[in-house]
């Protein structure tokens, strides 16, 4: 990877960046995801590359619904795997939940080389490799799903996700929980729970909000659920984009 000094402005853009085109070199990533990092750095950008007041509430909520979860569990895709496998381990390991790879480029060699690296960092029980079973509505490889990880939970973590698996997973009655930069894709709108922020921020953010809630009751939990009105956060996500760029355009 190429040497990115920490004081560059732009390090985490361009790390991240590296650890894709990585993730590319060492087919786990698929050229495509290039284009997602793309499109997502594009959005980071808009909203000021930081996690906003509207994608930390949304966090501390996933993180509450997450534990509150009979059977949660966390889907990797290839981007996801490039840029925060250690965390979304460390995140399996904090709610006791399955890490499940689904992809939407499929090919059996690249799940067997995401599923080997999340044990390499420490995981255990990782599934994908051996689908048994198929969410209805779906005409494409993420229709695949693994009894015990994705296809029998109650709330489903999908980061960089496509809309209509997102739909299809709200039609068969799960709560899905979305890590999604741009506030306006179907991912966003359809999910129970968007957050709109970068994933290699909101993943600390989620293993943060976990250990700290921790402590707090059920009752607790629960009420955080209640007071929590996802249209109104991504409404929001959208008004701290056009503050961030009021911002900007004064100082042009
Ligand atoms: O590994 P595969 O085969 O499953 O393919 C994965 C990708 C990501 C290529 C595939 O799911 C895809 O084509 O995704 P999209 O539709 O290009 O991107 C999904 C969403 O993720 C878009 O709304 C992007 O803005 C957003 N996104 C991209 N990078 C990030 C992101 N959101 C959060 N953090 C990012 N780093």
């Amino acid at each position: 990877m190429t040497e990115i000094p920490r004081s560059h402005p732009r390090y985490a853009s361009l790390v991240a960046r590296e650890r894709i085109a990585d993730g590319v070199k060492r087919g786990f990533t698929s050229t495509q995801g290039l284009i997602a990092q793309g499109r997502g750095e594009a959005f980071d950008y808009l909203l000021g590359e930081k996690t906003n007041p509207s994608a930390a509430a949304a966090a501390r909520t996933a993180a509450a619904m997450l534990m509150l979860a009979e059977r949660p569990a966390l889907s990797v895709n290839g981007n996801v795997a490039a840029l925060v496998p250690q965390e979304m381990v460390e995140l399996s390991r904090v709610l006791d939940a399955p890490l499940e790879v689904n992809l939407f480029h499929r090919t059996e060699e690249r799940v067997g080389k995401i599923a080997e690296m999340l044990r390499g960092y420490g995981a255990q029980g990782v599934l994908g490799e051996r689908p048994n079973a198929s969410v209805p509505g779906l005409d494409h490889a993420r229709a695949k799903a693994t009894r015990g990880g994705i296809y029998d939970a109650d709330v489903v973590l999908i980061p960089l996700e496509d809309g209509d698996r997102c739909e299809a997973l709200v039609k068969m009655g799960k709560k899905v929980i979305a890590i999604d930069l741009n506030p306006l894709s179907r991912t966003s709108r359809m999910a129970t729970i968007s957050i709109v922020d970068n994933i290699v921020r909101a993943v600390p953010n989620l293993i943060s909000d976990v250990m700290r809630l921790s402590k707090m009751p059920g009752e607790e939990l629960k009420k955080i659920l209640e007071d929590y009105d996802n249209n109104k956060i991504l409404h929001q996500a959208i008004e701290e984009i056009q503050a961030h760029l009021a911002e900007q355009f004064r100082e042009i």
